[in-house]
């Protein structure tokens, strides 16, 4: 069974050009002219992409005393509508250790979803058990693990914890990454504001200031740095982070950034809402900034210095955020963005000419799939890989509502922003998944488990200091020693 793909300009990272696609089964077989199969899909006038890896996804997590109301079932369907193919989430684990919560993930996963996914591990203490887990977590196919700096009381890893993992993820090939806000600074800002008779959601914005993310993004590159291992600092929301990565990078060091489409659309604003449900629907770590942390990150994409936009996609109802009705400590923190983030960045991004269409494609597809190590299977437009693609139509527009989402919540914080650029069809290991105009569902089950091996030990290497560094041993004879010794 055969399927081109007729009469569209293919758009990767590196180039813009016109050509079919022919698909065989699950993955691309030729790129060429005038290529024939047993079905046609039709591209003219559309741009033909890899499909969406959106790296940072929270679906049914167990988070602040409840759990993300999006379900695999409808978080992939979203994804998919929105041309992303693939969707890599973080597992947390309980009690019961690494192992444990895989297995609850794989099965939450294995029988709901309709694209393809993988895991992340967080790493969120250190014992033994953590040292000797993450070797056969990285046995069932992950090659990266999550560290929070904040949550404290909760998820949150101190330095010594840090430092070890960082280690351990060294030794076994895996890239640590991190979630970086002083989760001490929070905690404290947080006593003052409710101290101070201040419960409603803006103070969560004042609580994360702008300093506390950029504090910990230097002391997670510093602590990476000295365990020899590149990190990947998640949700970059501002200038004190993104200076942080940037100077880094410059220095030699393997230090990635990854921007939400949310961080760089929306901005603290929303937390001044005379309606409570409006802001704390917003709420979410690191919490939206103002515009000129906006700029930097926008031109940090473009400048290269970040490298990946994905969602942090952790979707609570307006239900479960009123658990913080009096307490903006208690209302879960996370927003959704899924199905929009392909087409809000397109639309704020390229029609704008702030990015160009090959760039989109990097920071949305093969960044990310290198990053990740699953490149050309995933990220790419190539004979042999995975045939994840989206057929681009740039003339199509929508206004984004709730009301038509196929996200599961009551709300969507790009409410009423129009987009001009959108899927077509979008193409799941050869299979179109989704179609513009026609009614198509959710296909649970068809999703499959992408795993990630280790790293090659060329990309362990860091920092230029280390080697400089190194702990040389020195011979002193006695007549050099302090008398008596
Ligand atoms: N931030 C959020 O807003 N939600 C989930 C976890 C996180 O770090
Ligand atoms: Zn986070
Ligand atoms: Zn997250
Ligand atoms: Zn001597």
């Amino acid at each position: 069974m055969t399927t081109v793909i007729k009469g569209g300009t293919i758009v990767a990272a590196d180039r813009s050009y016109e050509a079919d696609i022919l698909i065989e089964g699950e993955t691309i077989k030729a790129i060429g002219p005038d290529l024939k199969g047993d079905t046609v899909i039709d591209a003219a006038g559309a741009y033909v992409m890899p499909g969406g890896i959106d790296p940072h996804t929270h679906l049914e997590m167990p988070f602040m005393g409840t759990t993300a109301a999006e379900t695999w079932e409808s978080g992939s369907f979203a994804a998919l509508s929105g041309g992303t193919t693939m969707v890599v989430d973080f597992v947390i684990p309980g009690e019961d250790g690494m192992l444990a919560a895989f297995d609850a993930w794989a099965e939450r996963s294995a029988r709901q979803a309709s694209g393809d996914y993988s895991f992340h591990m967080a790493v969120t203490g250190w014992s033994e058990k953590h040292f000797d887990e993450m070797e056969k977590v990285v046995a069932r196919g992950v090659n990266t693990f999550k560290h929070f700096m904040a949550y404290k009381g909760a998820l949150m890893v101190n330095d010594d914890e840090m430092f070890a993992s960082f280690q351990r993820c060294a030794a076994l090939g895996a890239l640590p990454l991190v979630h970086a806000e002083n989760g001490d600074i929070v905690a404290a800002l947080q006593q003052k504001y409710m101290a101070e008779g201040r419960p409603g959601p803006e103070s969560h914005a004042f609580s994360r200031p702008p300093e506390v993310e950029g504090e910990a993004t230097n002391r997670a590159i510093m602590i990476a740095d000295a365990a020899g291992v590149p990190v990947y600092i998640v949700h970059t929301s501002c200038e004190q982070a993104h200076e942080a990565i940037r100077r880094a990078r410059q220095k030699g060091m393997r230090v990635y950034g990854e921007p939400l489409i949310q961080h760089l659309v929306l901005d603290e604003g929303e937390y001044f809402s005379k309606d409570w449900n409006y802001s704390a629907q917003r709420v979410m770590s690191p919490p939206f900034r103002n515009k000129s942390h906006q700029d930097s990150l926008w031109a940090g994409l473009a400048a290269g210095s970040l490298q990946v936009v994905a969602t942090d996609h952790a979707a609570f109802t307006t239900a479960q955020k009123q658990f913080g009705l009096t307490d903006f400590t208690k209302i879960p923190n996370g927003t959704g963005g899924l199905e929009d983030r392909m087409p809000v960045l397109w639309t704020r991004g390229v029609e704008t000419g702030r990015l160009t269409p090959n760039e989109f494609v990097a920071v949305t597809s093969t960044n990310i799939a290198q990053i990740l190590n699953i490149y050309p299977q995933k990220g790419a437009i190539l004979p042999g890989s995975d045939a994840d693609l989206v057929v681009w139509d740039p003339t199509l527009t929508k206004t984004i509502t709730a009301a038509n989402q196929k996200s599961i919540i009551d709300y969507n914080v790009f409410e009423g922003i129009a987009v001009k650029g959108l899927p077509r069809y979008t193409i799941s290991r050869g299979e179109v998944v989704w179609s513009d105009g026609q009614n198509s569902g959710p296909r649970p089950g068809r999703g499959k488990f992408i795993a990630r091996k280790p790293f090659p030990a060329i990309n362990r290497a860091l920092s230029k200091w280390k080697e400089l560094t190194a702990p040389r041993s020195v011979t002193r004879s006695p007549e050099h020693m302090p008398i008596g010794v």
